[in-house]
């Protein structure tokens, strides 16, 4: 692990020479002054810019490869996977960006589970403090912290368990010294979570998924994760799943060595990453989580792209619209029609002159939720299964946790352990 990226999980394998590819990209996206150039980065939610950057993209066309599911038929909390805006990138094979596809619901059920229930004295977690273990706390870290506060007012968030909190393992512990799992350190992994990286999975055509154990990241503003490979597991076949809540990050996604560039690109809150065949033993590392002014930044130059493109597809009489009513119709009315044609343009919001009733976030654009726009009527698949819908998180609540988002990005990293059938190797009969 690389000393000055000791902030997350100790994954970063230490190796990298100043001189590597891999490194000379982490190194750039990490530093802070100057700020880099963010117009290289790859951003789904600007997809026809992804070309003009230098790699070759595809959507993915969804439902026809799902395991005894009617592509119309969404899990619980999930928009419907016909809608799902799927994205694959020639240059790494094996890999798949799902664009945020949660609805609000499961979005602040997955969270809670995050942030609440996982930071558990039942799972594993990095060391909060020097003599401190998780035993010695009373449920969760989460309520521990808060029972702090209460008895101390003065004591600031900064102070808590939960603000040193970096990981959490579910499932078979991944232990970061030797590398390895084993079968004397697992405990039951998380039905409700199984449930829905297989669904997304299934989704995506891999039908025979088995999540075993996962890490879910807590990155500070600050934080960083060096360039590593995940190759503690004994099936290398099986995708590794990795979603992504609270505040972007720049992830970079390279090859087999450090010797290869690695791709460059945002993931934001509720997007999705499939690593499989190839891509599963590619090196990753995330360089920067971003601020709001960094996205801010960011945001007018997408309006700037966005205007562009929006000049392109909109025609005459709906470039003469002379109002922000009557260009939010116009908006409307093509945003839809692309979308019908399957085709993910960019529109931008509404122009300058009519700040006061900008269109917020249109389809197609960063930020744009689809939760925000459509919610769950669609049949749902979880049977007798645990259903994400059952237990919301309330507004009280909730207002607790968006304050410990507003400083930190989240990442739930599912991986299957073993091959179909298998167990450890010398536990497994000759
Ligand atoms: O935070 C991420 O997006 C990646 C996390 C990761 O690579 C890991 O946990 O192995």
């Amino acid at each position: 692990m690389a000393a000055n990226e000791a902030l997350t999980n100790p994954l970063g394998d230490g190796e990298s020479k100043e001189q590597d590819p891999f490194y000379q990209r982490f190194k750039y996206y990490k530093c802070k002054k100057p700020t880099p150039d963010y117009s290289q980065v790859i951003d789904f939610y600007r997809p026809e810019n992804i070309k003009d950057i230098g790699y070759a993209y595809t959507t993915v066309p969804l439902g026809a490869h799902m395991d005894g599911l009617s592509h119309q038929q969404s899990m619980c909390g999930l928009i419907p996977p016909a809608e799902w805006k799927v994205y694959t990138l020639d240059e790494l094979p094996g890999f798949s960006f799902i664009k945020n596809p949660f609805q609000p619901n499961l979005h602040r059920r997955i969270l809670h589970r995050c942030i609440h229930d996982f930071p558990t004295n039942r799972n594993r977690c990095n060391k909060l403090y020097n003599d401190f273990n998780l035993d010695s706390i009373q449920e969760n870290i989460w309520d521990d912290s808060f029972e702090l506060m209460r008895n101390d007012p003065s004591l600031k968030m900064k102070k808590t368990l939960m603000y040193k909190l970096r990981w959490v393992t579910l499932g078979y512990h991944h232990n970061w010294d030797t590398k390895e799992y084993s079968p004397d350190d697992v405990t039951s992994f998380p039905s409700d979570l199984a449930q829905l990286s297989k669904y997304i999975t299934n989704v995506l055509g891999y039908h025979t998924y088995s999540p075993q154990a996962a890490v879910v990241n807590y990155y500070r503003m600050y934080s960083t994760l060096a360039g590593h490979q995940d190759h503690s597991e004994y099936d290398m076949e099986a995708p590794l799943l990795s979603i992504s809540f609270g505040q972007p990050a720049i992830f970079l996604l390279g090859g087999d060595t450090k010797d290869t560039a690695p791709a460059p690109m945002f993931l934001r809150d509720g997007d999705i990453i499939i690593m499989a065949g190839p891509a599963r033993k590619f090196y990753h590392a995330v360089p920067k989580i971003l601020n709001s002014k960094d996205m801010e930044a960011l945001e007018v130059s997408n309006q700037e792209v966005g205007q562009k493109t929006l000049d392109k597809n909109l025609n005459k009489d709906e470039k003469n619209c002379t109002n922000c009513l009557q260009l939010e119709e116009c908006l409307s009315n093509k945003t839809a029609e692309l979308f019908e044609s399957g085709d993910a343009k960019q529109i931008a919001g509404c122009d300058v002159d009519c700040a006061k009733t900008e269109i917020k976030n249109p389809p197609g654009t960063p930020g744009h939720n689809p939760k925000s726009v459509k919610d769950s009527t669609t049949p749902c698949v979880c049977n007798d299964e645990p259903c994400w819908n059952e237990a919301t998180v309330s507004d009280a609540d909730w207002v607790l946790f968006e304050d410990y988002l507003n400083e930190t990005r989240v990442n739930l990293n599912v991986r299957q352990v073993f091959k179909p059938g298998e167990t450890f190797p010398d536990q497994m009969a000759s």
